[in-house]
């Protein structure tokens, strides 16, 4: 049934985190894992061999940005996004479906599909289901996901069903719109903080053929604890055999909290976006490097890290960059935070295979949080 060899190849002890590997038309992949977001084909401010070197398997674009802006044509043309963007390894792309919801401007749900104006040219653009997945395809990702309606944590029970069940419907359109693509697909689960909807959704779309299966709709208004609840709550209703990915998910912290609740994937702009504003994460907690403590160290932003930036810059030239606004600072940190991301996801898969996973949960969940003072 799956298109991606599926394997879970450890479980830990006193946990739910598990181990587990598949195959893209790409790649082999290895989970935990975390995707770095690359949502208008690129990873702002990194040349792929930068990403490379940070140890990206796959990455995340966006539909609903590529489909306004190149367009579809283009990916047809040039023979998709790997080509185009010289990226040999894997492409997740995104539905659409939290664009949509994020969206300044007004847009108009139907049964349908989506309506909303081009934030390039102003046309009115009308996404469907089919338009997704039929644009997701000229794009060439590896794993497509289908399109959904993301609602706020804190909407009233009645709106929040109704967007999932629009969304188990249109779940059911995006598979008969896949026909036989070797492209993978993911389906979404929605439902809101409710743990009836929660259920009823992980149940129907679980129930699908899908080769693996995503948790929507949260790290969108709730509290952390709330998130961690409806994690574990609807990663029991997931199937075991088949990938788990948390969307927009999180900070080094909401990783390993989700990992240890049984969650396989994430993808999240932090670690690049919080790179703009000069955080950078270390194995001992959060540097800002904007601050004048940093002005005269010359050590590296963390001893333990084996990045590029960690080689061969110190902490004292990356602070002189960000005082300068020099963009190369924000690059230097975007490229040790996602090797930072990356260590970590590996990390967690070595100790979830040696069986010490739920120790190096209870020390890390110490050190992740700590800030420079
Ligand atoms: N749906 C889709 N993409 C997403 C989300 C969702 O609910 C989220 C929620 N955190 C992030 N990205 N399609
Ligand atoms: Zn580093």
């Amino acid at each position: 049934m799956t298109r991606l060899s599926f394997h879970l190849d450890g479980e830990a002890p006193g946990s739910q985190a598990r181990a587990t590997s598949f195959k893209t038309l790409h790649t082999q992949v290895e989970t935990p894992l975390f995707m770095p977001v690359g949502t208008q084909a690129t990873v702002k401010g990194l040349r792929v061999e930068d990403l490379e070197k940070t140890g990206a398997n796959i990455l995340l674009a966006n539909t609903y940005h590529l489909l306004l802006r190149p367009g579809p044509e283009v990916f047809e043309k040039l023979g998709g996004i790997h080509r185009m963007m010289n990226w040999s390894g894997s492409v997740l792309t995104d539905s659409g479906g939290f664009q949509i919801f994020s969206l300044p401007n007004a847009r108009t749900m139907t049964e349908e599909g989506a309506r909303f104006k081009s934030y390039v040219d102003g046309r009115s653009i009308l996404l469907t289901p089919e338009k997704s997945i039929t644009t997701q395809k000229s794009i060439g990702s590896d794993i497509m996901m289908v399109l959904d309606q993301c609602v706020p944590s804190t909407s009233e029970h009645k709106f929040a069903k109704d967007a999932m069940e629009l969304t188990h419907r249109w779940a059911k359109r995006s598979l008969a719109a896949r026909g036989n693509s070797p492209q993978s697909m993911f389906g979404i689960i929605q439902g809101a903080c409710f743990e009836d909807l929660r259920k009823q959704s992980a149940d129907f779309i679980c129930d699908l053929p899908f080769d693996g299966f995503a948790i929507g709709g949260l790290a969108v208004g709730e509290s952390k604890q709330e998130r961690e609840d409806f994690t574990e709550l609807t990663t029991q209703w997931m199937p075991k055999d088949r990938p788990r990915y948390l969307m927009g998910v999180g900070t080094p912290i909401d990783l390993l909290e989700a990992v240890h609740r049984g969650v396989d994937m994430f993808d999240c702009i932090i670690p690049t976006a919080y790179a703009q504003q000069s955080f950078a994460f270390t194995t001992k907690g959060q540097l800002r490097l904007e601050r004048q403590v940093y002005k005269f160290q010359d050590e590296a932003l963390d001893p333990a890290c084996d990045c590029y930036t960690c080689k061969n810059y110190s902490r004292a030239y990356i602070h002189h960059l960000f005082k300068a606004r020099e963009n190369l600072g924000a690059q230097l940190l975007s490229i040790h935070n996602l090797r930072f991301y990356d260590r970590l996801t590996k990390a967690m898969r070595a100790k979830i295979l040696d069986g010490s996973f739920l120790s190096f949960y209870q020390e890390q969940r110490e050190l992740l949080v700590r800030r420079d003072q």
